[in-house]
């Protein structure tokens, strides 16, 4: 593995993280071999018109991952990008997850942007609030005002939360961290490709070369929660020289 790129104490950074960082909490991820996909069908339970379709199995699936996704603890992987965060001047980090599992916020980082939603999280289809699960949620839970709430988080043919400000920070970044996705899902496989285009110095770190392999400068390839530890004392020692 060729050495740590170094950053400069002011450089602005933006982590991407993907559902590879979770793997070693235990979560599964959706496209590796016995991943999420390959046990549910991705269009009867993670887009609109599934949900339209048999919201019964749609909520299934989701209160499945809520349940395992309480059990589970944030790896070495959350740990250090919550230490990279506070180590670095207030404004100078971002964190963009796709991942809806809330290990993110449980190893302490603060500026989290979930552009996928929350599994933690309910919507109302009628009146749009917004509020965290209950325990037991019934098998078509309702919202007081009658509506029938659905999990917030962003299926296939819906727009990401927060686009605009997403967009504005990968366009503001000198260094774009990439960890643990396998660059197929857009739009935020092309966050990297941006990021290059607007000027920043992008960094990988990933089990298998990703789809987006092509906009990483410098490809650290491996378990993110072996990896990350390492790249992010690396990145204190610069911050401190
Ligand atoms: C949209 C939330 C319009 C719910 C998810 C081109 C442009 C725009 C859109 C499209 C386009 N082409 C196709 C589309 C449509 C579609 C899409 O991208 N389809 C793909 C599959 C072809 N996109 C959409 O519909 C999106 N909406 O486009 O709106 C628009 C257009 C432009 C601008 C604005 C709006 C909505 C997509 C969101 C769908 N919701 N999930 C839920 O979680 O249930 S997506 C789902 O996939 C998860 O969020 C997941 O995080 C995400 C991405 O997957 P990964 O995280 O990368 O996980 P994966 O399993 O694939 O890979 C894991 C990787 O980790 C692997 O590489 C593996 O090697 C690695 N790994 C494993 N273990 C480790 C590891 N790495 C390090 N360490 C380890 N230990
Ligand atoms: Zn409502």
């Amino acid at each position: 593995m060729e050495a740590f790129v170094d950053i400069a104490p002011r450089t602005k950074i933006v982590a991407l993280t993907g559902a590879g960082i979770s793997a070693e909490s235990g979560v599964p991820t959706f496209r590796d071999k016995g991943g999420i996909w390959q046990q549910y069908d991705v269009m009867a339970v993670a887009t609109p018109e599934g949900f339209e379709r048999d919201p019964r199995l749609v909520w299934r699936f989701y209160n499945e991952r809520r349940k395992h996704a309480k059990l589970v603890q944030p790896n070495p992987a959350h740990y250090a990008l919550a230490r990279l965060e506070q180590l670095l001047p207030e404004g100078n980090f971002a964190l963009i997850t796709q991942n809806v599992d809330g290990l993110h916020r449980k190893a302490g980082s603060k500026s989290i942007h979930h552009m996928h939603g929350e599994l933690a999280k309910v919507r109302c289809t009628v009146c749009h609030a917004v509020r965290e699960a209950p325990e037991d949620l019934p098998d078509l839970p309702r919202c007081p005002c009658g509506g029938l709430l659905r999990p917030h988080v962003v299926w296939f043919g819906e727009i990401p939360f927060d686009m605009d400000k997403l967009y504005q920070l990968v366009e503001e970044c000198r260094l774009f961290l990439i960890v643990g996705t396998s660059g197929m899902v857009h739009p935020a496989a092309g966050f990297v490709a941006h990021a290059k285009t607007s000027g920043a110095v992008t960094v990988g770190v990933n089990l298998e070369p990703p789809e987006n392999r092509f906009y990483i400068d410098h490809f650290y390839q491996g378990k993110a929660g072996e990896i990350l530890p390492g790249l992010v004392d690396h990145w204190v020692q610069c911050l401190k020289s």
